[in-house]
């Protein structure tokens, strides 16, 4: 699906003013492949951030929660997948996406991933037919995604620190290339955290722009885990960076740093208690949106 098309339908591709639609988060995702320092996966009752989801759902359960969600708001139209771990450290989300296809053919199918795997599964993802898929990308400089993101998991074996990032960096480019050629609208997320990739955003935004991600959506740090002494950006450093971003690409404003399992239209009121039944207690941890 173009920009255009998704600005209509997808409150996350909306451009300028928000539109009135809405979107369900699966949770189907358990695992993740890498170790964003500021992320700690978790099952969380209370806390309006990414990465934090009441229970995983089989793919199944998840086209039924689908399906309850579109009686109770009809004007939910993006069925996404964004964690509670990485979309494409298991197959489950792209498996979801595939029965969604076949039971809600209607539904904008919106992947949310970290990247690593792109290259690999592209073609399934073209396959899949996912309409809009976002990357997050935090630095496109290895020696700065050190300081963000510890180590992978790659091909069966553990990388570290600036190798690491190397081959993260490597694998977001060439992803975002691949399925923008592939025809699927692409934007990229990043968490600003100032005092590590506060500077290196404009960089970071004509790099993804061009690969080809249409769209950049700058979230702010959560301070937690290994990074909670670290200051979340001001308003002015927001600001400021989404100036620097917009001089290569479109940026997104209307964010909500939502759960992996939010249900509704975004700024409103939260349904997820009534489609997933149940959420429960945990740590609060932070994943891409
Ligand atoms: Fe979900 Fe993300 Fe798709 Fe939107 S969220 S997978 S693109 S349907 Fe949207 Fe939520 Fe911000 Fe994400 S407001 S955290 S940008
Ligand atoms: Fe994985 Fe996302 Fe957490 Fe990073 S933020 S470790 S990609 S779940």
């Amino acid at each position: 699906m173009n920009i255009e098309e998704l600005s209509l339908l997808h409150p996350c591709f909306a451009r300028g003013e928000k539109n009135a639609k809405g979107r369900i988060h699966l949770p189907v995702s358990p695992g993740c492949n890498i170790e964003c320092r500021f992320c700690k996966r978790d099952f969380n009752d209370t806390e309006q951030v990414p990465g934090v989801a009441s229970s995983l759902l089989t793919p199944k359960e998840a086209v039924e929660a689908v399906g309850r969600a579109k009686e109770a708001c009809p004007d939910i139209t993006v069925a996404g997948i964004a964690g509670p771990g990485d979309t494409l450290a298991t197959d489950f989300a792209l498996d979801t996406f595939e029965l969604i296809k076949r039971e809600h053919p209607t539904m904008v199918k919106c992947m949310s991933t970290n990247g690593l795997m792109l290259p690999d599964r592209a073609e399934r993802i073209l396959e899949v037919g996912i309409d809009s898929l976002t990357v997050t990308v935090n630095a496109v400089d290895p020696e700065i995604e050190a300081k963000i993101n510890a180590g992978i998991n790659y091909h069966g074996k553990h990388y570290e620190g600036v190798e690491a990032a190397e081959i993260l960096i490597r694998n977001q480019l060439e992803g975002i290339r691949l399925i923008s050629e592939g025809g699927i609208t692409v934007k990229v997320n990043t968490v600003l955290i100032p005092d590590i990739n506060g500077e290196h955003i404009e960089t970071v935004a004509k790099t993804v722009s061009e690969a080809g991600a249409k769209l950049y959506n700058i979230i702010p740090l959560i301070p937690r885990h290994e990074l909670a002494t670290y200051p979340p950006p001001t308003c002015e450093q927001i600001d400021g960076a989404r100036q620097k971003a917009e001089k290569y690409i479109e940026v997104f404003r209307h964010c909500m740093h939502c759960r992996a399992d939010a249900v509704g239209i975004l700024g409103g009121e939260d349904i997820g208690e009534q489609i997933y039944l149940k959420r429960i207690q945990g740590e609060t941890p932070f994943s891409h949106g």
